[in-house]
C-alpha cells in the first residue's frame, strides 16, 4: 500500500515538527469495530493542529497529540462524530451511522442526558445505618 508509506513519511514530518509546537497528548474513547473504523476514525482527525492520531481496535481508545493552540479537543470530538464515531462528549448523527458499512455498525454509547442530582422525593434521614440492627 502505498499510502501507508506516505503516511509513514508525512508522520516522519510531524515528529520533526513536535520539537517547535507545544503539543497535548489525550486519549478517549472512541466507539468503533474494525480496521474500517480505525481508518475512518484517524482519517477525520487528518487537520490541522493535530500531529498523530492512533485509534486501538481492541481498546476503542484513541491516542491524539495534538496542537492546543490550534485546535480544541471538542472540535476534536466533533470531527470524529461527524465521521460517524461516538465519542464521550458528541453523539454520532444517527443518519451517519445508518450510512455506515455493515461491519462497522458498534454499540452505541451510552449518554446520561440530565444529570438528576437532586432527586424529586427527598426523604429526610434515610434508615440505613448499617451496623447498627439490633432490637432490644
Ligand atoms: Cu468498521
Amino acid at each position: 500500500m502505498k499510502i501507508t508509506k506516505f503516511i509513514g513519511m508525512i508522520l516522519l514530518c510531524l515528529i520533526g515538527l513536535n520539537s517547535f509546537a507545544q503539543l497535548t497528548k489525550t486519549s478517549f474513547e472512541v466507539s468503533g469495530k474494525c480496521l474500517e473504523c480505525k481508518k475512518r476514525i484517524e482519517n477525520s482527525l487528518k487537520v490541522l493542529g493535530v500531529t498523530s492520531a492512533d485509534w486501538n481496535v481492541n481498546s476503542q481508545i484513541l491516542s491524539v497529540s495534538y496542537d492546543p493552540k490550534a485546535i480544541k479537543l471538542n472540535k476534536l470530538q466533533k470531527l470524529i462524530s461527524n465521521a460517524g464515531h461516538d465519542t464521550p462528549k458528541f453523539r454520532a448523527d444517527q443518519d451517519v451511522y445508518n450510512s455506515l458499512p455493515a461491519c462497522c455498525k458498534y454499540e452505541r454509547m451510552t449518554y446520561s442526558k440530565s444529570k438528576n442530582e437532586g432527586s424529586a422525593n427527598d426523604m429526610p434521614g434515610m434508615p440505613d445505618m448499617s451496623g447498627h440492627s439490633g432490637h432490644h
